[in-house]
Formats: C-alpha cells, sequence, structure tokens
C-alpha cells in the first residue's frame, strides 16, 4: 500500500469524547480531510511568504513577517483541527431532526478562536500600517478586534440562548472595524499617494467583504446548529484561505513598490544601529549621513531597494 492509498483514521486516535462529554455533531473523516488540506495550503503559503521577505532588505520585510506569521499560526490550528483536537462538546440550544445536525453535543473548536486571537491582529496590522494609521489608533481597532474575538468565543461556549448576546457585543465590534477600514483608513492611505490607495482599497475591500461572512457562519454552526461540522469546516475553512492566503498574496503584491519608509516606518539597519556599530555615545556614527534617527518618513534615499 503506498502512501497515498492510505485512508485518514485520524478520528480513531482522537475521539469525540472530552472534558466528560461526547460529541454526537462531529466531524467526519471528509471533515479532517478539508482541514488537513487548508492546512497543507497555510504550510506552504508561510515558506513562501517567509521566502519571499529573504529577497527584500531587513529593512523592507515587515509586511512579509507579518503575512509569514498569519498562515504559519494557522497552519498549526488547521493541523489541531484536522486531528479531532483543539475543540469541546458544547450542548446545542437548538435540536434538529436532520441527520447531520441530529444530536445534543456539537464540536466546538475552541483552538480557531486561539488562531484568531492571533492573526486577526496581524491581519488588521498589515491593512492599518499600509494606510499610515496613527500607532494609538491601530492599537485601539486591535482591542476591539479581541472583544469580537473573544464574545465569539464565549458565546460558541455557552449553552443558553445568551450566547446570542455574546454574539451581539462581537457583532458591534465588527462595525466598529468595518467603519475604521471603509472610512478613515481609507482617506489615511489615499493621502499617501495613488498606489498606497489602490493596494489599500483592494486588500480592505476583501478583508471588509469576507469578515461579515464569519458571524453568518458562526451563526449557522456554533450558533444556530444548522450546518454540519463537515460543512462548517468547508465554509470557515473557504474564508480562512481567503482571508489570509489570498488577502497575503495581494497585500505583498501590492507593496511591491512601496517603500515602507514612506508609511512612516523607516526602518534602522544594521550598519545604521549605533548599539551594533559601536558608537553608542558622541563619537561619529559611522554611517556618514548623520541622521541619527530619521524616522519621518521622508528620508527613503538612505536605502534604495
Ligand atoms: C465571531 C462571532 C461573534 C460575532 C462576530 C464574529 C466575527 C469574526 C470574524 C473573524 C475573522 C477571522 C479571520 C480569520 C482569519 O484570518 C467571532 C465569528 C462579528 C470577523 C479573518
Amino acid at each position: 500500500m503506498s502512501l497515498f492509498d492510505k485512508r485518514n483514521n485520524v478520528l480513531q486516535y482522537n475521539g469525540n469524547t472530552v472534558n466528560g462529554a461526547t460529541a454526537d455533531i462531529a466531524i467526519t473523516t471528509h471533515g479532517s480531510d478539508v482541514y488537513f488540506a487548508i492546512c497543507a495550503c497555510m504550510a506552504v503559503s508561510a515558506v513562501a511568504f517567509g521566502g519571499l521577505a529573504l529577497t527584500k532588505p531587513r529593512t523592507h520585510r515587515i509586511f512579509h513577517y507579518i503575512t509569514a506569521a498569519i498562515v504559519m499560526v494557522a497552519a498549526i490550528a488547521y493541523f489541531t483541527m484536522g486531528s479531532n483536537l483543539g475543540f469541546t462538546p458544547i450542548q446545542v440550544e437548538f435540536h434538529r431532526t436532520k441527520p447531520v445536525v441530529r444530536g445534543n453535543y456539537r464540536e466546538v473548536f475552541y483552538v480557531r478562536y486561539i488562531d484568531w486571537m492571533i492573526t486577526t491582529p496581524l491581519l488588521l496590522l498589515d491593512l492599518l500600517l499600509t494606510a499610515g494609521l496613527p500607532w494609538p489608533t491601530i492599537l485601539w481597532v486591535v482591542l476591539i478586534d479581541w472583544v469580537m474575538i473573544v464574545t465569539g468565543l464565549v458565546g460558541a461556549l455557552v449553552v443558553s440562548v445568551y450566547k446570542w448576546g455574546y454574539f451581539a457585543f462581537g457583532c458591534a465590534a465588527l462595525l466598529y472595524i468595518l467603519y475604521v477600514l471603509v472610512f478613515e483608513a481609507r482617506k489615511h492611505a489615499n493621502i499617501l499617494g495613488s498606489d498606497v490607495g489602490k493596494s489599500y482599497l483592494f486588500c480592505g475591500a476583501l478583508t471588509s467583504f469576507l469578515w461579515i461572512l464569519y458571524p453568518i457562519c458562526w451563526g449557522l454552526c456554533e450558533g444556530g446548529n444548522v450546518i454540519s461540522p463537515d460543512s462548517e469546516a468547508v465554509f470557515y475553512g473557504v474564508l480562512d484561505f481567503l482571508a489570509k492566503i489570498g488577502f497575503g498574496c495581494l497585500l505583498l503584491w501590492g507593496h511591491k513598490g512601496i517603500d515602507p519608509g514612506r508609511l512612516g516606518l523607516r526602518i534602522r539597519d544594521y550598519e545604521e544601529d549605533p548599539a551594533v556599530n559601536g558608537s553608542m555615545g558622541g563619537s561619529g556614527h559611522g554611517n556618514g549621513n548623520g541622521n541619527k534617527e530619521g524616522r519621518n518618513g521622508h528620508s527613503d534615499g538612505a536605502n534604495g531597494a
């Protein structure tokens, strides 16, 4: 039997009984296959984005690193879900008669929310740094994003109708994030030049559209128990694929001709760094241009890439 003839038998190793309960509404081998397929795509993208970073000078790698980190974290989360791990059985609020969603306990993957806690702020960082928003605004949006994810997780774990209260808080947080993406950040990006404005528009539009679909998926899966855990794997899987890999390709493509210095991200390289250069105090900084800080974004000339 060759390697490719082997069936996915992960469910024999990692069963549906966790924390004293058994999930009778859970993924089958098909769902596991979907999770592993997305895991592979994320892992390949992590290597590709990371490799692409190495083709750039160190001062121009920030967006590659952030984007590579996003898909790397997702690869591990998808490995976990493909392995039927990182979930807990939660009693459903709505009992259904359709065979694929009939039962008492639904498998809720909490690892999905751990992934999102790490990756959604990084996605926002990618986008909002592109738009050149001031860092306190970015911090604030990331905090609101965490509110959205945590309320989604708590809602998914709550058994009673109160889960929808948390869902409502999450939706309010999402609306605020969309407001910043669509109005504030777009205005900032356009001021930085038409190339920055266009890159932001493509990535921001893709993000705004896809992020609206997440709560719909939540409502059909963790919330309403309407579609099966296998369909949940496909729905969230396609969304994550587009929101992480699709977004990442588009963003890095858009950044090809944009110097991070123009976005206020002028980063000091080794030869300019007094700590590395051994000239911490006073006499001669070695880089010869006398620009010790140069953080105002107008000093691109220092390292044309
Ligand atoms: C939840 C439920 C609570 C209400 C809302 C949600 C939105 C989640 C979003 C997740 C985005 C995830 C991404 C992951 C991959 O990169 C938590 C489902 C509004 C928008 C982009």
